[in-house]
C-alpha cells in the first residue's frame, strides 16, 4: 500500500518564525535526508535570491522530494500581503508569489498561501479575487496552491477548515486545496479527527505539530487516529514537521521521525 511521506520544514534564510530549521540550509537538508525523511519543505522569502541549481543538486544527491514551498516570510519580513490596503503592495505580492510558483514548477511541488494572505477578516472577497488570478497563473505552470487555515492569534482571515473549504469551493478553480496544520487545528477545531474526516477530499497537505508545537508525542494531539483516518481515505501526501526546534534541531528531527516508527 502507498503511504503518506514525511518531510521537515527547512528555511532557506534566517527568520523570526521558530517552527522551522534555520542556519545552514545545506547541512540541515543533509541531516534530514540522513534521518530517513522522504522530503523537505522549503520556507522561501524571495525565490530570486535562491540558487535553484545548487538547491536542486543537493536535493537530488539526498534523494529528497519537496513537500511544498512556504511563503509566509514574504509577509513577516517584507510586509507583502495579498489583501494589503495598497494596490501597489498587492501587485508586488502577486509578483513575488509568481516567482514562488515558478520555483514550485521547477521543483514539482505546491505553493502555500498562509500568512501572505494578510490578517484582516473583512478582506475575504478581495482575497478571493487575488487568489483566483494567482490560481490561474499556477494552473498554467501545473502547480497547486494550498490555503492553510491559521489560528485567530495570527490572522482573522480563514481560521478553520470548514471556512477555508467553503472559500475554496467559491473560488471554483481546480488547483487549490487545503493545508491542514494540527497546531492551528488544536486551537480552532472542536474535533480534529472529525475535521480531517469532513474535509479529507480537499486536504492535500499536512503540517504535523503537537499541541505545544513540538514534535508528536509531546502534547495531546491524537496523531494515531488522524493517520488511521487519512490512511483509510488513501492520503498519500506528506506529513511535514513544522515544529519548534526543541530541545534542538537534530533531536527534533530524530524524535519526529521516531514517532512514525511506532
Ligand atoms: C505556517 O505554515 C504556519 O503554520 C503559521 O503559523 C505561520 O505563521
Ligand atoms: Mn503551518
Amino acid at each position: 500500500m502507498k503511504r503518506a511521506k514525511l518531510s521537515y520544514v527547512v528555511s532557506l534564510q534566517d527568520t523570526r518564525f521558530s517552527a522551522v530549521a534555520t542556519g545552514g540550509w545545506i547541512s540541515n537538508i543533509r541531516f534530514v535526508a540522513k534521518a530517513g525523511y522522504d522530503g523537505v519543505e522549503l520556507a522561501v522569502r524571495d525565490p530570486q535570491i535562491v540558487d535553484l541549481v545548487a538547491l536542486n543538486n543537493v536535493l537530488n544527491k539526498c534523494k529528497l522530494g519537496v513537500s511544498a514551498i512556504g511563503t509566509g516570510q514574504a509577509f513577516l519580513a517584507d510586509g507583502l500581503s495579498l489583501t494589503a490596503q495598497s494596490k501597489s503592495v498587492r501587485e508586488r505580492t502577486h509578483k513575488r508569489l509568481s516567482t514562488h510558483i515558478r520555483m514550485a514548477q521547477y521543483l514539482h511541488c505546491p505553493v502555500i498561501i498562509g500568512l501572505i494572505r494578510g490578517r484582516d477578516r473583512d478582506k475575504l472577497a478581495l482575497l478571493g479575487r487575488m487568489l483566483r488570478r494567482l490560481a490561474s497563473d499556477a494552473d498554467a505552470a501545473n502547480v497547486d496552491l494550498l490555503v492553510e487555515p491559521i489560528n485567530r492569534y495570527e490572522t482573522g482571515l480563514l481560521n478553520t477548515c470548514s471556512e477555508t473549504a467553503a472559500f475554496i469551493r467559491d473560488l471554483g478553480v481546480g488547483n487549490v486545496g487545503i493545508l491542514a496544520d494540527t497546531f492551528h487545528m488544536n486551537i480552532e477545531e472542536a474535533d480534529i479527527v472529525q475535521t480531517f474526516s469532513n474535509h479529507s477530499g480537499m486536504i492535500k497537505h499536512c503540517h504535523f505539530a503537537d499541541s505545544g508545537r513540538k514534535y508528536p508525542g509531546t502534547g495531546h494531539v491524537d496523531f494515531v487516529s488522524i493517520m488511521k483516518l487519512l490512511d483509510e481515505r488513501k492520503y498519500i501526501g506528506y506529513y511535514a514537521a513544522e515544529i519548534l526546534q526543541e530541545p534542538n534541531f537534530k533531536t527534533a528531527v530524530m524524535e519526529f521521525k521516531k514517532f512514525f516508527k511506532k
